[in-house]
């Protein structure tokens, strides 16, 4: 699509921006797509009939598990080596992507070029489109988001709260009125996909900010104003109520490696599948944000806090010396085997996909190791992790007993001050938007129809089989 047409399509929709870095991201992924678009048809033509894998019975039954039914651009997960964003792993992207001054680790804000892009952005990409967003986060929007927010119950879940404030947003949907009004269309869905997601990955953190100053001061007002010379992630810790320079390289981190676990987990996948109706980004996004808030999914990281913490207790009540490797394994040993005896999971560790350790445990596991290495609660996961593989390889079960991404992240946030870990999945949804909001971008971009699998009754398969028990 030619420039031209492509200002002329929005305009059509009677949106219109003044943004030379938008203008620069949209030529970008223009140029992209045309450059994909060739290849996919290619793939279409001469293998179209081609299986990626074959659909069983037992994986019928089975959460699809093994079934390579999808396609989603932004990342993609090994199970050995873990997940890579547009072909990069995280130390590369560690390495590679532009970072705040004086800091180590990436800028969400260039992840999320990069996972729309496919290429790694400049400093001064980076930069603009930060400035980007922070113009946009200057809405309206949040003022219902505030109103909204106050009058739920204070202790409703904050998982809750933040879809609930995501679907405050949604009544600014650039997307959803250009297409009540008739202005949407096949040529630009993609780019009113693209207007909602950066006002939405815009916004989102002040509605994170306001729950966590709700649950913690009873007051949803903002810590902190956003500050032009700060980046994404350390303005929200401001309005969180974090100034702590070290937070908030950790907060980089940490919004950098949630954003993004291909297209097959719940979140993405249900955010994808929401937007294939054409419902708007937001709708979208609040529907993914209602499966990552399940205790396999991302609660699991809340859940991950609540098994350490009795792990302790019981550790104390026991008068176990938790400064002695020996004895403190031995002792969560036993009370490990009790939880599994009582046929409740580890949380943190396991994976449908992933076979080995999580990189983004790893990575974490470096950022303690180099900030506080001597900070409790990162001695007893350590400890954790000497006896988990062993405990659940014995006990039989899963297919992987290596930690996943959750088995880490609170001991990070806890050390910094963040001790309501019930609000620990939101700061995963406020990250995990950039990927799967740049994967709905991709889908209207090439043009993916409503996803609609077919599925059985089990009296239909015994028929097929003509099996009577
Ligand atoms: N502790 C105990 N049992 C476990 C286990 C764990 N950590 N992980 C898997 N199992 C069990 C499963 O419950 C299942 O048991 P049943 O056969 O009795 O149903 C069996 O092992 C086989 O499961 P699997 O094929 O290895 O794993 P799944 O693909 O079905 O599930 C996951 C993957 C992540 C849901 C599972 O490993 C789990 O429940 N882990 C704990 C929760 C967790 O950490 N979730 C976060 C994942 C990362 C994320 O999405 O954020």
């Amino acid at each position: 699509m030619r420039a031209a047409t492509r200002v002329s399509c929005l305009a059509a929709a009677g949106i219109r921006h003044n943004s030379s870095i938008v203008d620069q991201l949209k030529t970008t992924l223009v140029q992209k797509n045309e450059a994909l678009a060739p290849q996919i048809k290619a793939l279409n033509a001469k293998f179209g009939d081609e299986n990626l894998s074959t659909a069983t019975v037992n994986k019928a039954y089975s959460g699809m598990r093994g079934i390579t039914g999808l396609v989603y651009e932004p990342s993609l997960l090994d199970s050995e080596e873990g997940i890579r964003f547009r072909g990069l792993t995280i130390p590369e992207c560690q390495e590679q992507l532009p970072k705040a001054p004086g800091g180590t680790e990436p800028l969400p804000e260039a992840m999320l070029w990069l996972l729309l892009t496919g290429d790694v952005p400049t400093a001064e990409q980076t930069a603009q489109l930060n400035a980007e967003l922070q113009k946009r986060a200057d809405h309206e929007s949040l003022k219902l988001v505030q109103t909204t927010l106050d009058a739920l119950p204070a202790n409703m879940h904050p998982m809750t709260q933040f879809t609930i404030g995501i679907m405050a947003l949604q009544h600014y949907s650039k997307f959803a009125s250009a297409y009540a009004e008739g202005k949407a269309n096949k040529k630009n869905y993609w780019e009113l996909a693209l207007e909602d997601s950066l006002d939405c990955i815009a916004r989102v953190p002040a509605v994170g900010a306001m729950i966590y100053r709700k649950i913690t001061t009873g007051k949803t007002d903002l810590a902190a104003p956003t500050k032009t010379e700060l980046d994404w992630a350390a303005n929200f810790a401001n309005q969180m109520g974090f100034s702590d320079k070290e937070f908030h390289e950790c907060m980089r981190l940490y919004l950098t490696i949630h954003v993004d676990h291909e297209g097959g987990n719940v979140s993405a996948h249900t955010t994808t599948l929401v937007a294939s109706t054409l419902a708007d980004p937001y709708l979208s996004f609040a529907a993914g944000m209602n499966g990552l808030a399940g205790p396999l999914h991302g609660l699991a990281n809340q859940e991950v806090l609540t098994y350490l913490f009795e792990m302790r207790s019981k550790c104390k009540a026991d008068n176990v010396d938790m400064t002695k490797d020996e004895p403190l394994q031995k002792a969560l040993n036993k009370y490990t085997w009790d939880l599994l005896n009582s046929k409740r999971v580890v949380p943190g560790y396991g994976h449908a996909v992933l076979r080995k350790t999580d990189p983004r445990y790893t990575c974490q596991r470096d950022f303690c190791a180099r900030n506080f290495p001597d900070d409790e609660l990162f001695r007893l996961v350590n400890n954790v992790y000497e006896i988990m593989p062993g405990i659940l390889t014995e006990h039989g079960k899963t297919k992987n007993p290596f930690p996943n991404v959750d088995a880490h992240s609170g001991v990070l946030l806890q050390h910094y001050g963040m001790k309501e870990q019930n609000f620990y999945t939101v700061l995963f949804g406020v990250s995990r938007q950039i990927g799967v909001l740049s994967g709905v971008v991709w889908d209207r971009l090439q043009g993916r129809p409503i996803e609609r699998p077919k599925s059985v009754t089990t009296e239909s398969l015994l028929k097929k089989f003509k099996l009577e028990v």
